[in-house]
């Protein structure tokens, strides 16, 4: 399974042994370096970068460190190792051997999984493409480059199955990519958040945090997959998903610290204080934390879906960790308690299973979200200042699903759309919030210096010291 990185596309599946993918997908890689070169990075092409690659898929040293220029990253096809015998774990072919080929039955069904995972891949990348020129430290440059990468080859990993297993119309989709953009009037991303703006730093630890978080429990949905080659490439994509994750929460948890080291030393909570002071007040990180929460909540799609039921009853798309739950992985006849505004209220109702899948999916997400907004609040606690962040109500400011066309308060009430109207400012980031965020946002770029509204890391990358040299520009 070591990675061959002899050839031009770096890849683990053999690719040299099938002439005619191997050339289709050499043909793409141009016009893939084309689009990096225009929608990539901004004004990065010549610095040199301290990434990590992968050089085998093994959990034991998949990553080697070193400067790269970011377009001749040796981005590539990494899939986990397969495994002997493996059989689908749900839906009605439990139990039988995992396909290696498309089912022609579910072609298109598995052709659109892989289109709108693939597809929010170079979005994150279109919607990051500015911060370069406000990174708050050496250190976080080089994050946000290599997630950036990072996203980059996720696209390549998407593109590879269009490619080998999806004939012409894979290739078509496999250009399309590359043409839809995010925020483009005309050809926007698949999926909504996909199409907001990234334009600080603010939100792109919480993009980081809730949004890469979303692409945790879709790609593990996906690495139960019973199309082996989807499972066995999603599996591989996971294991770089942690770090982009650990970018949000360890980047929230610093602005939120630096704002409350401050907060002490001015023995103040008033928010212009705390703002003339350079720092970023609780109350309006928990508006960017509204708005990334319940945008990234809609991308679990509808409460009832008839499509997750058929992903699940066809093998297609699992469960969270399918093969540890512990029932009959049919569920043809269980239930699911589902949220649902019901008569003025919002109610808790059983409803089936099989068309709850995605409301199941997306009750682990929050769970998981709610761990990290704990840890921030311990964080906050210990340094003495009195003020808690917490989650919206799932209800919140949704655009997909049962609460898209009503309003809910972050304490779960449904409200008038006059009340909304009139308390949005105070539950969302204003224009005057996001211009306060933005004229905070001036380049950092000496080693080990920090941006005003942020605090240090605990630890550098790799071992290295926090004031290393993680990015060099070119001169
Ligand atoms: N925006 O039955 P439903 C990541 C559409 S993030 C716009 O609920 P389904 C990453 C839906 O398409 C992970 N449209 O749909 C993170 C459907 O359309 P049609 C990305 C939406 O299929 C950070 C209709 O509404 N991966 O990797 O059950 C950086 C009915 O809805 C949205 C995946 O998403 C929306 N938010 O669920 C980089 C995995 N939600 O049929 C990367 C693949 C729903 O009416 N995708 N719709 O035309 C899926 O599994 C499913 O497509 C979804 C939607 C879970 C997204
Ligand atoms: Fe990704
Ligand atoms: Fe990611």
């Amino acid at each position: 399974m070591s990675i061959d990185y002899s050839e031009r596309i770096p890849n683990n599946v053999s690719l040299a042994d099938n002439r005619r993918l191997q050339r289709a997908l050499e043909s793409w890689q141009p016009n893939y370096l084309r689009w990096w070169h225009e929608l990539g990075p901004e004004g990065a092409l010549a610095h040199d970068v301290y990434l990590r690659t992968a050089i085998s898929v093994e959990s034991d040293g998949w990553a080697n460190f070193g400067y790269v220029k970011m377009p001749d990253y040796r981005w590539g096809i990494f899939l986990a190792r397969r495994q002997a015998g493996r059989t689908i774990a749900f839906g009605d072919y439990r139990g039988e051997p995992a396909w290696q080929e498309v089912p022609g039955e579910y072609r298109s069904a598995l052709r659109r999984l892989i289109v709108t995972q693939g597809d929010t891949e170079p979005a994150s990348v279109e919607q990051q493409r500015h911060l370069g020129a406000t990174c708050p430290s050496l250190y976080d440059l080089r994050n946000l480059y290599q997630i950036n990468v990072e996203e980059g080859r996720h696209l390549w990993a998407m593109v590879y199955l269009l490619h080998a297993y999806f004939g012409r119309d894979g290739r078509e989709e496999a250009e399309e990519m590359l043409q839809r953009h995010s925020g483009d009037p005309d050809r926007p991303r698949i999926l909504g958040a996909f199409n907001e703006k990234t334009p600080h730093w603010l939100a792109y630890f919480m993009f980081t945090y809730f949004t890469d978080r979303d692409g945790k429990y879709q790609l593990a949905s996906l690495a139960e997959s019973g199309f082996d080659p989807l499972a066995r490439t999603c599996q591989f994509m996971l294991t770089e998903e942690a770090h982009h994750m650990f970018v949000g929460e360890t980047g929230i948890r610093r602005v939120v610290e630096r704002t409350c080291d401050v907060m002490a030393a001015l023995k103040t909570d008033d928010t212009e204080r705390i703002r003339v002071a350079g720092v970023i007040d609780l109350p309006t990180i928990q508006r960017f934390l509204n708005f990334h929460y319940s945008v990234s909540l809609d991308l679990f799609g509808q409460e009832r879906s008839t499509n997750a039921a058929n992903y699940f009853t066809t093998g297609l798309k699992g469960r969270f960790q399918e093969t540890r739950i512990d029932d009959d992985h049919r569920l043809t006849e269980d239930l699911w308690p589902v949220y649902v505004p019901q008569d003025g209220t919002i109610v808790r109702e059983d409803q089936p299973a099989l068309l709850a899948l995605n409301e199941r999916l997306r009750d682990a997400f929050i769970a998981d979200s709610q761990r990290g907004i704990d840890r921030w609040n311990r964080a906050i606690a210990q340094r003495g200042v009195d003020y808690q962040l917490t989650l919206p109500q799932r209800g919140f400011n949704r655009r997909i699903g049962v609460f898209a066309d009503i309003e809910v308060s972050p304490a779960g009430d449904i409200v008038s759309a006059d009340a909304w109207a009139r308390q949005t400012h105070d539950w969302l980031p204003s224009d005057a919030d996001h211009g306060f965020v933005e004229s905070l946002m001036k380049p950092v770029t000496a080693p080990g210096e920090m941006a005003s509204w942020i605090g240090p890391p605990s630890r550098g990358i790799n071992g290295q010291p926090i004031d290393f040299d993680y990015v060099r520009f070119a001169s």
